[in-house]
């Protein structure tokens, strides 16, 4: 038997961070979740497969009935006039709307409705059995474990378990369980929707996220896609990721060191044409490509470097290669000035005390740390509560983006203090 396992697919959200130039060529459409569906449906039917599972958040939000009744419907008729049957649960963001497309869209089997736990058998087309058993959100917010109660009994057939939870988050409003409940219970599989990163699902007993059907923006990076499941005969179980998301988001690191300035863009020419040749190489392909670009490393060259990146922009420019996209969103000049900060912290112009201050921030935890960035704590907290950028619901930096805050700030002044003292001599 085999089956199509499908995460949060969340119909009716737009992907983010997808230049013009991007949206130009291919339209935002056709690198969203519903062409991730549409792949995953023309992969089903290929295969072909005896069940498709959705593991909840199918649709985003409740006033997306109408874009996500479309394009679920068109998969689900799809789907059934060939045989393979569709089956899924509510998660947190789709708790009403999901048994409305299910009512409205009666070849849609919407299992455990009202938060009661409830199973259905499958047989497969070359025979064999399993059940499903499944579990919905009966309101968005939920703060007991779906496991504490009315797990089915076993049965002689295996047993997959689909459910939207919160793993190992016991104060989540999001029906939290513990890794341990999911372990006790009676099945060969634990299928799970909600975190958008997927686990590395593996035989012989699969327990885990299936993770976005497509990474809808930079912090939805890597591989995603639906997972196959086959049963055997013999009641081996096998599970594989179907990485067939049309848009792929990565990291770059592209070290500087030694580099001349101006040959920076042809660094980044070539990092893009090696990620280029690396994905020529697996089965599924995406549409488009995100990267962030990191340059690190070491280099006497960073004020210039980053005159260049200013003047040419690599965000500015979306480069075709084979018939695939590649643009950047986003980078970030990390490359250590090539100073010896030690030497430098212990001279007594304000070269040393940022220096000092640099070594502080890279350094261990200490209390000379902490005050440091308890210094910059509320300076940087009142921007993000500015009128003009509250609208972007960001939360105040945690420790780790206020160092880094601090530390690319501290190294854009040394270059500058540098640059001065050569213009002294
Ligand atoms: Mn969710």
């Amino acid at each position: 038997m085999k089956l199509l396992c499908v995460g949060d697919i969340h119909l009716g959200r737009q992907p983010s961070r997808i230049p013009p130039a991007v949206d130009d060529a291919v339209g935002i459409a056709a690198l969203g979740p519903a062409a991730a569906w549409r792949r995953s449906i023309d992969y089903a039917l290929e295969q072909p497969v005896d069940a498709v599972l959705l593991a909840g958040d199918v649709v985003e939000q409740e006033d997306d009935f109408f874009e996500a009744y479309r394009d679920l419907r068109a998969g689900v008729e799809r789907l059934t006039a060939a045989g393979i049957r569709v089956l899924g649960v509510a998660g947190n963001h789709d708790v009403q709307v999901l048994p409305r497309l299910a009512k409205a869209l009666p070849a849609f089997e919407l299992l455990g409705a009202g938060g009661q736990w409830e199973t259905r058998e499958l047989q497969g087309r070359e025979g064999g059995r399993a059940r499903i058993a499944g579990w919905s959100f009966p309101q968005a917010r939920v703060s007991e474990s779906p496991l504490e109660s009315g797990f089915p009994e076993p049965v002689d057939c295996p047993t997959l378990g689909l459910l939207h939870c919160d793993r190992d988050q016991a104060r989540s409003p999001h029906a939290p369980v513990r890794s341990s409940a999911l372990e006790a219970a009676p099945v060969e599989a634990w299928l799970l929707g909600h975190i958008h990163r997927p686990d590395a699902l593996a035989a012989p007993r699969p327990m885990g996220y299936l993770g976005s059907l497509t990474g809808m923006d930079p912090g939805e990076p890597g591989r995603h896609g639906p997972w196959q499941l086959e049963l055997a005969a013999n009641g081996a179980l096998a599970i594989q990721q179907v990485p067939l998301a049309p848009l792929y988001w990565d990291t770059l690191e592209i070290p500087v060191d030694g580099l001349d300035a101006t040959d920076i863009h042809h660094r980044v020419t070539e990092a893009l044409e090696r990620l280029h040749a690396e994905i020529e190489q697996w089965p599924q392909r995406p549409l488009a490509v995100g990267c962030r670009l990191r340059f690190t490393g070491r280099s006497d060259q960073r004020p210039a470097l980053e005159r260049v990146l200013r003047a040419d922009d690599p965000r500015a420019t979306v480069q075709t290669l084979g018939d695939r996209l590649y643009f950047v969103h986003d980078w970030r000049l990390e490359a250590q000035p090539a100073v010896d900060l030690e030497a430098l912290a212990t001279g007594n112009d304000p070269a040393a005390l940022l220096a000092r201050k640099l070594l502080l921030l890279q350094g261990a935890d200490s209390e000379a740390r902490r005050a440091l960035l308890d210094a910059a704590r509320e300076p940087l907290a009142e921007v993000t509560r500015a009128p003009h950028y509250r609208a972007l619901g960001r939360e105040a930096p945690d420790d780790t983006a206020l160092a880094a805050t601090l530390e690319a700030a501290a190294l854009h002044a040394l270059d500058r203090l540098l640059l001065q003292r050569e213009g002294d001599q």
